[in-house]
């Protein structure tokens, strides 16, 4: 069924991987990101393949931006069916005793204050029509710290209990709730994460085959077109040589 999917930080890994698989998927979609060049060259990729796409340009730690745009929706944009809550970034790898104060608030605020704000502004109308999908990027980091990951983990973490809590809060509705929590998936996540250090983030990825943003997207799609009944609840998705968040074989 033809659906309206919004998918926050859009321009790029997971949220790039999402836009493609949708759009593959038949449906319309709101791409959101920071840059709006990105988003244009991404709404011209697909719109050259017959798919809807409105753009979108904030980031969600700026929450008066995001309702304004929210609440500038065209009506035939309004009824979002979906809501993917991709935007999000790892900064730093230090220990917590160590770790930058402006890491941690760029983190919080994207992945944690970022993720509420959408999902404050995109789930009333969800459950006003008893029907809509949230699907929250959460992360292997999530289910147990590892090493220098503190702070990151730990928005993961609380993206895990937000997932929990609504999807009881809207157990009484037709809405469903989905974390995914992908390992190691190779996008620029490492890059963000050591500030450029593009050496450093080639060597995450050194002697494995890691995910890629379409591996977990597949999972985004496979989730929001599961029967009625099914609520795809939580899925971890890891590289076939990664045992948990820490272990990982590299040959
Ligand atoms: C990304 C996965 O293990 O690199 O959230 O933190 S990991």
């Amino acid at each position: 069924m033809n659906k309206i999917v919004l998918i926050t930080g859009a321009t790029s890994g997971i949220g790039l991987g999402c836009a493609r698989k949708f759009a593959a998927n038949g449906d319309r979609l709101i791409l959101t990101g920071r840059n709006e060049q990105r988003l244009e060259e991404i709404r011209k990729e697909l719109t050259d393949k017959g798919t809807q796409v409105l753009t979108l340009v904030f980031d969600v730690r700026d929450r008066e931006k995001a309702t304004q745009c929210f609440n500038g929706l065209p009506d035939e944009w309004k009824a979002i069916d979906v809501l993917v809550n991709n935007a999000g970034l790892a900064l730093g790898l230090e220990p917590e005793y160590e770790g930058l104060y402006d890491d941690w608030e760029t983190m919080i605020d994207t992945n944690i204050k970022g993720l509420l704000t959408m999902t404050r502004l995109v789930v009333p109308g969800m459950v006003e029509r008893d029907r809509g999908h949230i699907i929250n990027v959460g992360s292997v980091a999530g289910d147990a710290a590892y090493a220098n990951g503190n702070v990151y983990c730990a928005t993961k973490s609380a993206v895990k209990t937000l997932t929990d809590g609504l999807r009881i809060d809207v157990a009484n509705t037709a809405v469903r709730v989905t974390n995914l929590k992908p390992g190691l998936v190779e996008t620029n996540f490492s890059n963000t994460r050591f500030h450029g250090d593009t050496e450093r983030a080639a060597n995450v990825y050194k002697g494995i085959k890691p995910l890629t943003g379409d591996d977990i997207a597949d999972v985004a799609v496979y989730a929001a077109n599961a029967p009625a009944h099914v609520q795809i609840a939580e899925v971890l998705i890891l590289a076939t040589h990664q045992g948990s968040g820490s272990v990982i074989v590299r040959k």
